[in-house]
């Protein structure tokens, strides 16, 4: 992605996630809010963007985190929202039976004491794989990489989520649950 695109995937993170009313921006239930009323919130606070280059952060995003609806009116973030208003009805899965969470090493000693918790965000972010967890955990510093037992947790009611772009969403992680990599 260049520079551009970056920057521009940044911002829809920013507004489409966390902070809609920061350019007028409503956001339903659901996570959408109208493309029309999103360029207007953004030329308002003197943001180079058009159609064209949100059609492009949404088709090139490594990560998949944007989605247009059918009828091409309408975008959303498909994961990671911490935006009140919004709550998404994910389709709830069976996990596969062991899921990874990436965090830096500074937070294992909090992590192993309450669990794993949602922070700001609405869930805590799962990966199918340790080489995304990694990432996911540099992100915050020196990484490391804690396994759930999901299916486990799954058998004992506890629920998960899978998000259009592969990443699963659960609630609190007891300590219990989790084991180094
Ligand atoms: C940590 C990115 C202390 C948790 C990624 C994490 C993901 C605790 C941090 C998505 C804790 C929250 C989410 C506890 C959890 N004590 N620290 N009890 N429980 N933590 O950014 O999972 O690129 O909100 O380990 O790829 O890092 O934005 O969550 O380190 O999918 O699309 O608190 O964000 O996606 O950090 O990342 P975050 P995350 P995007």
């Amino acid at each position: 992605m260049d520079k551009l695109l970056t920057e521009t995937s940044k911002f829809l993170s920013y507004v489409l996630r966390h902070e809609p009313q920061a350019i007028g921006l409503v956001l339903d239930s659901e996570g959408w809010g109208t493309i029309a009323e999103l360029l207007a919130g953004a030329r308002q606070t003197g943001r180079v963007l058009d159609e064209a280059l949100i059609r492009r952060v949404v088709e090139d995003n490594n990560k998949q985190r944007f989605a247009i609806s059918v009828d091409g009116l309408r975008i959303r973030a498909v994961q990671g929202h911490s935006a009140a208003s919004v709550a998404m009805a994910y389709p709830e899965q069976i996990p596969p039976e062991w899921l990874f969470h990436g965090t830096a090493t500074r937070f294992l000693p909090s992590i192993l004491a309450q669990g794993l918790l949602p922070g700001q965000r609405h869930h805590v972010h799962l990966s199918s794989d340790v080489a995304t967890a990694t990432a996911v955990g540099q992100r915050h510093g020196q990484p490391v990489v804690l396994r759930i037992a999901a299916l486990a947790m799954h058998q004992q009611g506890f629920k998960f989520w899978l998000a259009e772009n592969g990443v699963w969403l659960s609630g609190p992680i007891p300590p219990m649950f989790l084991a180094a990599v």
